[in-house]
This record gives C-alpha cells, structure tokens and sequence, in this order.
C-alpha cells in the first residue's frame, strides 16, 4: 500500500451551494475532481491527521465509487479512523447522529438530496462538523478557497475495500469501520418517542403508508416502522433503495410522490402517509384527503411536540428559514417561545442549536428537524406526527382545523420556475433588486406594496453576517411573497417564488391553496415581469 502525491489543476466551480457541492453526475466523475474537493476539504479543516470521520452517502450512482476514494484519501492524509454506513450507505440525519455519538470530527455525507440519480443526473458532496451539522460559511468559504489554489491531494495506491462486511478493517494505517446504517439511529429514536403508543395505535388498525420513493430512508423506514412499531408488511412502499432511485425524482412534494397523494385522497386512503426524500432528511406529511405543508406541519409539531417523550419538557424555542411560512411564530408567541428566522439552509440553525435556543427548526423545502442531531430528519418528523397521532386520538385533518380555528392559517406556497437560463434569472433578480427601494407604496395587481426588503441575517451566537437571502415583498394586509435563486439546482437558475397569506382563527380557513394565494401570485408575478423576463407562464412546480 503506497501513499501517492498527486499533482492536480484546479476545478472551475467547487463552491459549495446550499447544502455542499452538487453537481452533474458526469462533472463529479472527471478525473480528479472528487479528490480536488476533498484534498481541498480536508486542507481547509486544517487537515485529518489523527481524526475520525463518518462517511457515507444515499446510494445514488457513484456512491461507491466516491467513498472508495475518499477513504484512502483520508487514509494517505493521517486520518486514525473512518466509520462508513455497511454498502456505503447512510441517511443524512443517521451521519449527524453517527458524528455525534462516535464523538467524530466530521464527516463526508455522498447526496444530492432529492435532484435525481445517474448517470445523467445529479451527484453532490458536503462535509460536515464535529456537531454532526453542516459546515458553516466560515467553513465552505475556507473549502472553496482552497479549490481554486490546489496544486496536490494525497492517496493510497491500493484495491477497493470490501463495504458491506460489517466489522472492523485497515487501510494504511486507517481503521476503517463498517456500521450496520440503522441501529444507532432506531436505538435514537426510541428514547425520542412512545414506541409502545405508536404500536398500539397500528394494532388498533391505523394504517399508514411510507413512500421511500427507492431511496436511502427505506431499510430505516422498514426496521422501524414495519420492524420495531409493527406497522404491516407494505407499509413502506419503494423499500430498496437503488442508484437511479427507481429512474424516479425523489423529491417528497406533490408532484414527484403524486401516487402517494393520489392515495390519500381515495375515500379508502390510508389515516396517514408520508414520503422522504434521496438522503432522507426531507419528509412531507399527508392525512386521508390533506396535504400539510412543510410549514403548517412545523407549526403543528411544535404545538404538539410536548405529547412526545423526548420533547415532554416543552421547547426552548423554534426557527425557521425566512422564506418559511410564518405559521409557527403563531405558536411560539402562543407559548411564550424564542422565534428565529434565519437565512435559507440548515447550516443556519447550528448554531441556535448547539446553544440551546431553540429544540426544533424547519423549512419550507420539506426539511423538519430537532436537536436531537443536527440535519433535518424525515423519518423523525413521521416517528413525531405519529407519536401526536397516537396521543390525541384524532384524524390529521382534525389536528389541522383545530390548529387553523386556534392560531389562524397561513396560506402558504412555493412555486418553482426550474432551469431557467442563467442570465434571464440574474435580470429578474437585479431588475427587482434595483427598486426595491421605491416599492413601498406601489399599487400592483390591485395590491399595495407596504415594504420591501433584502433578507440579511446577524447569527445570534457568533454574529455572523449572512447577506443578500432574498427579496421580501409585503403587502398591505400582511401578504408576503419572497423571490430568491435556489442554491440546489444543477442546471441553469431555478427562481423560488413563496407566497404566503394570514388568514385570523375565525375566517374563511378552509380555502383552496392557490386561490386563496391567487391576488398575491398575480401582484407578484406582475410586479417582477415573470413572463416578460423568463419567457415562462406557469411554474414547474407547485408546492
Ligand atoms: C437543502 C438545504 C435546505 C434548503 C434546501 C433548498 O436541502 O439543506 O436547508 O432549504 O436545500 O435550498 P434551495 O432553495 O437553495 O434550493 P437538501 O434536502 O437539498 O439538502
């Protein structure tokens, strides 16, 4: 086994986006450009001499290619030990929990999340810190320095190790451990929820339907759901996970698991459904003929969460990103709790966490999440609905009529404009951007313009300065609509435009979505020239 120097020429374009550095499946297949980012990495934390590192990734194609590179890179760089999901596989919140309990430095998380796998598609890379969270700006600024001066990365020349025997091997002189990817994290779960409850409630006949869409969360969906709570036998739908995810796009929304929202909506649906996402840190949350948006169910959860053992001591407070609907602030100054609204991304919420300020977070994007770990958790937010499920004894529609009729509703939408040409998307956002400061009093759709706003965001922990988060529009009567440029996308600009409306406990609470939202969409797409600027007519994507 021979450590190799490698000389190498920088990468156009390894600046981590939202949530690390994705890419093209193609891209991150070129010679040399997995070991850039990760020398790059590993230079920018200051090196991995003597450290441990939890690696591993959604299963997506070319998971098993990039670990294997990534383990003796981490070997040849001095690195003591390396715990890898068995078959190279770990969900992203099972990585955060892995970090956190094997008291780890870091970790190499291998996922583009819910972008599709491929060839042709999408792969992605990100690391994360000792906190089991994603790295910070401090820390992907450093990284994307580093790839634009590497001259050399550090490898072993040796065969590929063995990833699916459980058990403990050497590279170099790198421990490498092979874990089974789910028990720490059922062994987690269980301390967090009232498993005896959630049986019961699935022993009464409840019934419950789990897309894992043939992504990571399914061998975890079926040890616990199926395994330890007793769900039936099918309840967990598209259970293996393979590389191109079924040639599906698994992303939980409404249009990429419509099957599953199809079934809810049947007369004979199940009580309850729920899908995850490629890496299985999103989650979205269906009831017989209701579809919660990611941000009514933060709000739930957190009025909820105190029925849950782990959480029966109350919340020290919730966050949420900006673009997120304002819905669980209603609940947080309900209960007297701390309320923080941060920039779009989980890195964001590290730090409230990791000081205590606040037990859950959540986003708008499907991500809903606790302290318990440092990543969103899509398994977590079912195992937390069922647990209120199997406490209160009601139907998901009932808990959100009595969540609307005591807090109000916040009628809430994304709508994504995907892959629109670069430039185009610039123009809008610089157009709008330009006059922002002559919006307040504009009348636009029949629609008063009473503030506009570019998002920045003072962490309150370490006062970090996060600039430039998005255009915020809002309307006389409390509407909001934001605009910002999803940091995700692989492929030219993808324009997120959220709507959001209050309607108070008392009004008209059970609307349709987008008509409720439909003055506020038109004043929007009026006031930013949509058409005009993109050539578009209607979104992608509707959430
Ligand atoms: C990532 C981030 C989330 C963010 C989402 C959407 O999620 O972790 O915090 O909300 O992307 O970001 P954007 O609007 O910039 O595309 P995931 O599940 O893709 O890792």
């Amino acid at each position: 086994m021979t450590k190799v120097t490698q000389p190498c020429t920088p990468f156009e374009g390894q600046k981590p986006g939202t949530s690390g550095l994705r890419k093209k499946t193609r891209v991150f297949m070129q010679p040399g450009f997995v070991e850039c980012f990760v020398q790059s990495t590993f230079n920018a934390v200051g090196g991995v001499a003597g450290k441990t590192l939890v690696v591993g990734g959604d299963g997506r194609y070319f998971n098993a290619e990039a670990i294997q590179i990534i383990l003796r890179m981490a070997a040849a760089n001095g690195a003591k030990r390396a715990i890898v999901g068995q078959g190279g596989l770990l969900s992203t919140p099972a990585a955060s929990n892995l970090i956190r309990q094997r008291k780890a430095d870091g970790g190499l998380i291998l996922s583009a999340s819910h972008n599709p796998g491929g060839i042709d598609a999408d792969f992605g890379l990100k690391y994360n810190i000792s906190n089991g969270g994603p790295a910070p700006e401090g820390v992907t600024d450093a990284i994307f320095a580093q790839t634009k001066t590497i001259s050399e990365y550090h490898t072993l020349d040796t065969a590929d190790l063995d990833l699916n025997q459980i058990g403990e091997t050497a590279l170099d002189e790198m421990a490498v451990e092979i874990v089974d990817p789910v028990t720490d994290y059922a062994d987690l779960m269980q301390t967090l929820f009232d498993f005896d409850a959630i049986r019961a409630l699935f022993a009464g006949g409840f019934s419950l339907r789990f897309d894992a869409m043939h992504a990571v969360t399914g061998p975890y969906a079926t040890a616990i759901l199926e395994g330890l709570l007793g769900a039936p036998d099918g309840t967990v739908m598209n259970a293996v996970p393979s590389v191109d995810f079924g040639k599906g796009h698994p992303d939980p929304n409404p249009i990429w698991a419509k099957p599953l929202v199809d079934l809810v909506m049947g007369d004979d649906g199940p009580d309850f459904a729920a899908a995850s996402d490629g890496d299985g840190d999103r989650n979205m949350i269906l009831g017989r003929g209701i579809y919660v948006t990611p941000s009514d169910s933060l709000a739930v959860l957190a009025a909820n969460a105190h029925l849950a053992p782990g959480y029966a001591g109350g919340l020290a407070g919730v966050a949420r990103s900006m673009p997120t609907s304002r819905a669980a602030d209603r609940v947080a100054e309900a209960k007297g709790l701390g309320c923080y609204e941060t920039p779009t991304g989980w890195k964001f919420f590290g730090n409230l966490l990791d000081a205590g300020k606040v037990t859950l977070c959540g986003e708008e994007s499907a991500g809903t999440g606790s302290d318990h770990v440092r990543e969103k958790d899509g398994l977590w937010a079912v195992l937390l609905w069922l647990n209120i499920l199997a406490a209160r004894k009601v139907s998901v529609q009932d808990i959100l009529a009595d969540h609307w009729q005591t807090y109000g509703r916040n009628y809430y939408s994304r709508h994504d404009y995907e892959a629109i040409a670069t430039d185009k998307a610039n123009a809008l956002m610089t157009g709008l951007t330009d006059r922002m400061d002559d919006l307040p009093g504009t009348v636009v759709g029949g629609l008063t313009i009473a503030g506009a706003d570019q998002f920045s965001y003072t962490d309150p922990v370490d006062g970090s300065v996060s600039r430039n988060q998005g255009l915020r529009i809002h309307f006389e009567g409390g509407g909001r609509a934001v605009l910002r440029l999803s940091g995700t996308g692989t492929e030219g600009a993808t324009l997120r435009v959220y709507l959001e409306r209050y309607e108070p406990a008392g009004g008209d609470l059970f609307l349709d979505t987008q008509d409720a939202l439909s003055g506020i969409i038109a004043a929007t797409r009026a006031l930013c020239q949509l058409t005009e600027t993109t050539g578009r007519t209607a979104p992608d994507v509707m959430t």
